[in-house]
């Protein structure tokens, strides 16, 4: 096992990480920004690395100043997070090249799953429902044409290097592909470097439904169930539940079975997240893998118990797996509100700035992932997330009942955020009834 780790992060997932090394009995060391330095999180790390500017450029994403500062602290392996460099493989490369264990999947792996044409494949290979699409990249608009009369509109063209809903277009018509085509490329080509687009069958309001697998070297996998991440607001999870509310045993033995194919196919090592659509007949395609820890993974350290930033460490230092599938039971029903320093009531600007007053929630059930305390200021530099209100109950009506009463407990003052959305979203017919898709937010909240 490792004696230090370096955290290639910030926030509350610097924390986040920080508590499973002192939990592990490893150190832990953060690198920060000048922004960041001063601030009350940083001082729970075995020891601090001020790297540079405020701006990630200069900081965060700036890999000669992180590979730096692991090798002046003696970390033996570095910790990603999500965001910045967490889905870098040119990053985990240069980490393996220094002798530095990148806690994640190889760059090998990070590469086949990044290209979305690659994953497609190989869920198919796997016998993953895929959805109806094209076999590899679209080359020009005449070939999607073609193909969009064959498997019939609305189509969507999505960019190979893209997810997360980045570089995509839908299209009705002919009329439509063609310019969609075009704009996509464009793109795809601006925002990626890579022009390269793939076709699918247009899913109309479907939800959006995630698997979480462990793997370790040799070959032993699991999977720890689903979470529901429907909604959504511009591609910005809000609210995130776990088990999905709709699945029945059946469907979700499927799902997650599907899951574990994928990854053991990709021979894939770590955590990873395989996302769906649920079509609103239960039937299920992949869409993407993220080989990240993801921000809502603490909803399935609730109903499983299990630690998975831990196990994420334990993974990467060569441990092999000693869960068994028929050991991993889910228990209750978890929810979690993304509390952001955004003003619901003004399209969800940033609201940035000092916490005169910062009182979280308590109470059985109630967990609260934050690196925040009074006093301090919300930096303009970085994304808005103060808080994860986790709430952990018997069934879904009691978790609702609690996560509306942990928000009105919650006291931030004096900037705006997002907990009066969530406790509108929390109250509506659709939500309480789980009757939602991932248009619900863009129809329901103007
Ligand atoms: C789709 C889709 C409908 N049909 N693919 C958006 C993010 C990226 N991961 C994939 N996304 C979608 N892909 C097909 N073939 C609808 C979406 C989508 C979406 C997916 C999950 C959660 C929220 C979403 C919001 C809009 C569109």
């Amino acid at each position: 096992m490792f004696s230090r780790i370096l955290i290639a992060n910030r926030g509350e997932i610097a924390v986040r990480i920080i508590r499973a090394c002192h939990d592990l009995d490893i150190e832990a060391v953060v690198v920060c920004s000048q922004a960041d330095k001063d601030a009350a999180y940083v001082q729970w790390a075995d020891e601090a690395v001020c790297i540079g500017p405020p701006s990630p450029m200069e900081s965060y994403l700036n890999i000669p100043r992180i590979i730096s500062a692991a090798e002046i602290t003696d970390a033996e392996a570095i910790h990603p997070g999500y965001g910045f460099l967490a889905e870098n493989a040119h990053f985990a490369e240069i980490c393996r090249e220094c002798g530095i264990t990148f806690i994640g999947p190889t760059p090998e792996a990070m590469r086949l799953l990044g290209d979305k044409v690659e994953a497609r494949t190989l869920a198919k290979k796997a016998m993953v429902p895929v959805v109806p699409g094209s076999e590899g990249p679209i080359e020009n608009d005449q070939q999607a044409l073609k193909l969009a009369n064959e498997i019939g509109y609305p189509v969507m063209l999505k960019a190979a290097a893209g997810g997360g809903g980045r570089g995509m277009r839908v299209a009705h018509s002919d009329i439509t592909l063609r310019s969609a085509f075009a704009a996509a490329r464009a793109e795809a080509e601006a925002a990626f470097k890579n022009g390269t687009l793939y076709l699918e069958k247009y899913i109309e309001r479907p939800r959006h439904v995630e698997v979480q697998v462990l793997a370790d070297n040799a070959g032993n996998a699991v999977h720890l169930f689903e979470r529901d991440c429907t909604i959504q607001r511009r591609h910005q999870k809000l609210i995130e539940e776990c088990p999905c509310p709709v699945l029945d045993d059946q469907t979700r033995e499927n799902l997650c079975k599907a899951a574990l194919r994928l990854i053991q196919e990709a021979g894939y090592q770590n955590a990873a997240t395989c996302e769906f659509l649920l079509d609103r007949d239960n039937s299920f395609y992949f869409i993407e893998v993220n080989t990240r820890i993801q921000v809502e993974h603490t909803i399935t350290e609730m109903i499983t118990g299990q630690d998975l930033v831990q196990w994420q460490i334990r993974l990467a230092a060569g441990e092999a797996l000693p869960l068994r599938q028929k050991d991993i039971h889910m228990q209750g029903v978890a929810i979690e509100c993304r509390i952001n320093a955004e003003d619901p009531a003004r399209d969800y600007t940033p609201s940035p700035g000092r916490l005169t007053r910062f009182m979280p929630p308590g109470g059985l059930g109630v967990r609260v992932d934050t690196h925040l305390t009074p006093g301090e200021t919300i930096s303009p530099y970085y994304d808005s997330l103060i808080a994860k209100l986790i709430v952990h109950k018997p069934s879904r009506d009691e978790a609702i009942r609690t996560m509306k009463r942990a928000l009105r407990e919650f006291r931030i003052e004096p900037i705006a955020t997002t907990i009066p959305a969530h406790l509108e979203i929390l109250s509506h017919n659709q939500f309480v009834t789980a009757d939602v898709d991932t248009g619900f937010i863009g129809r329901n909240m103007s």
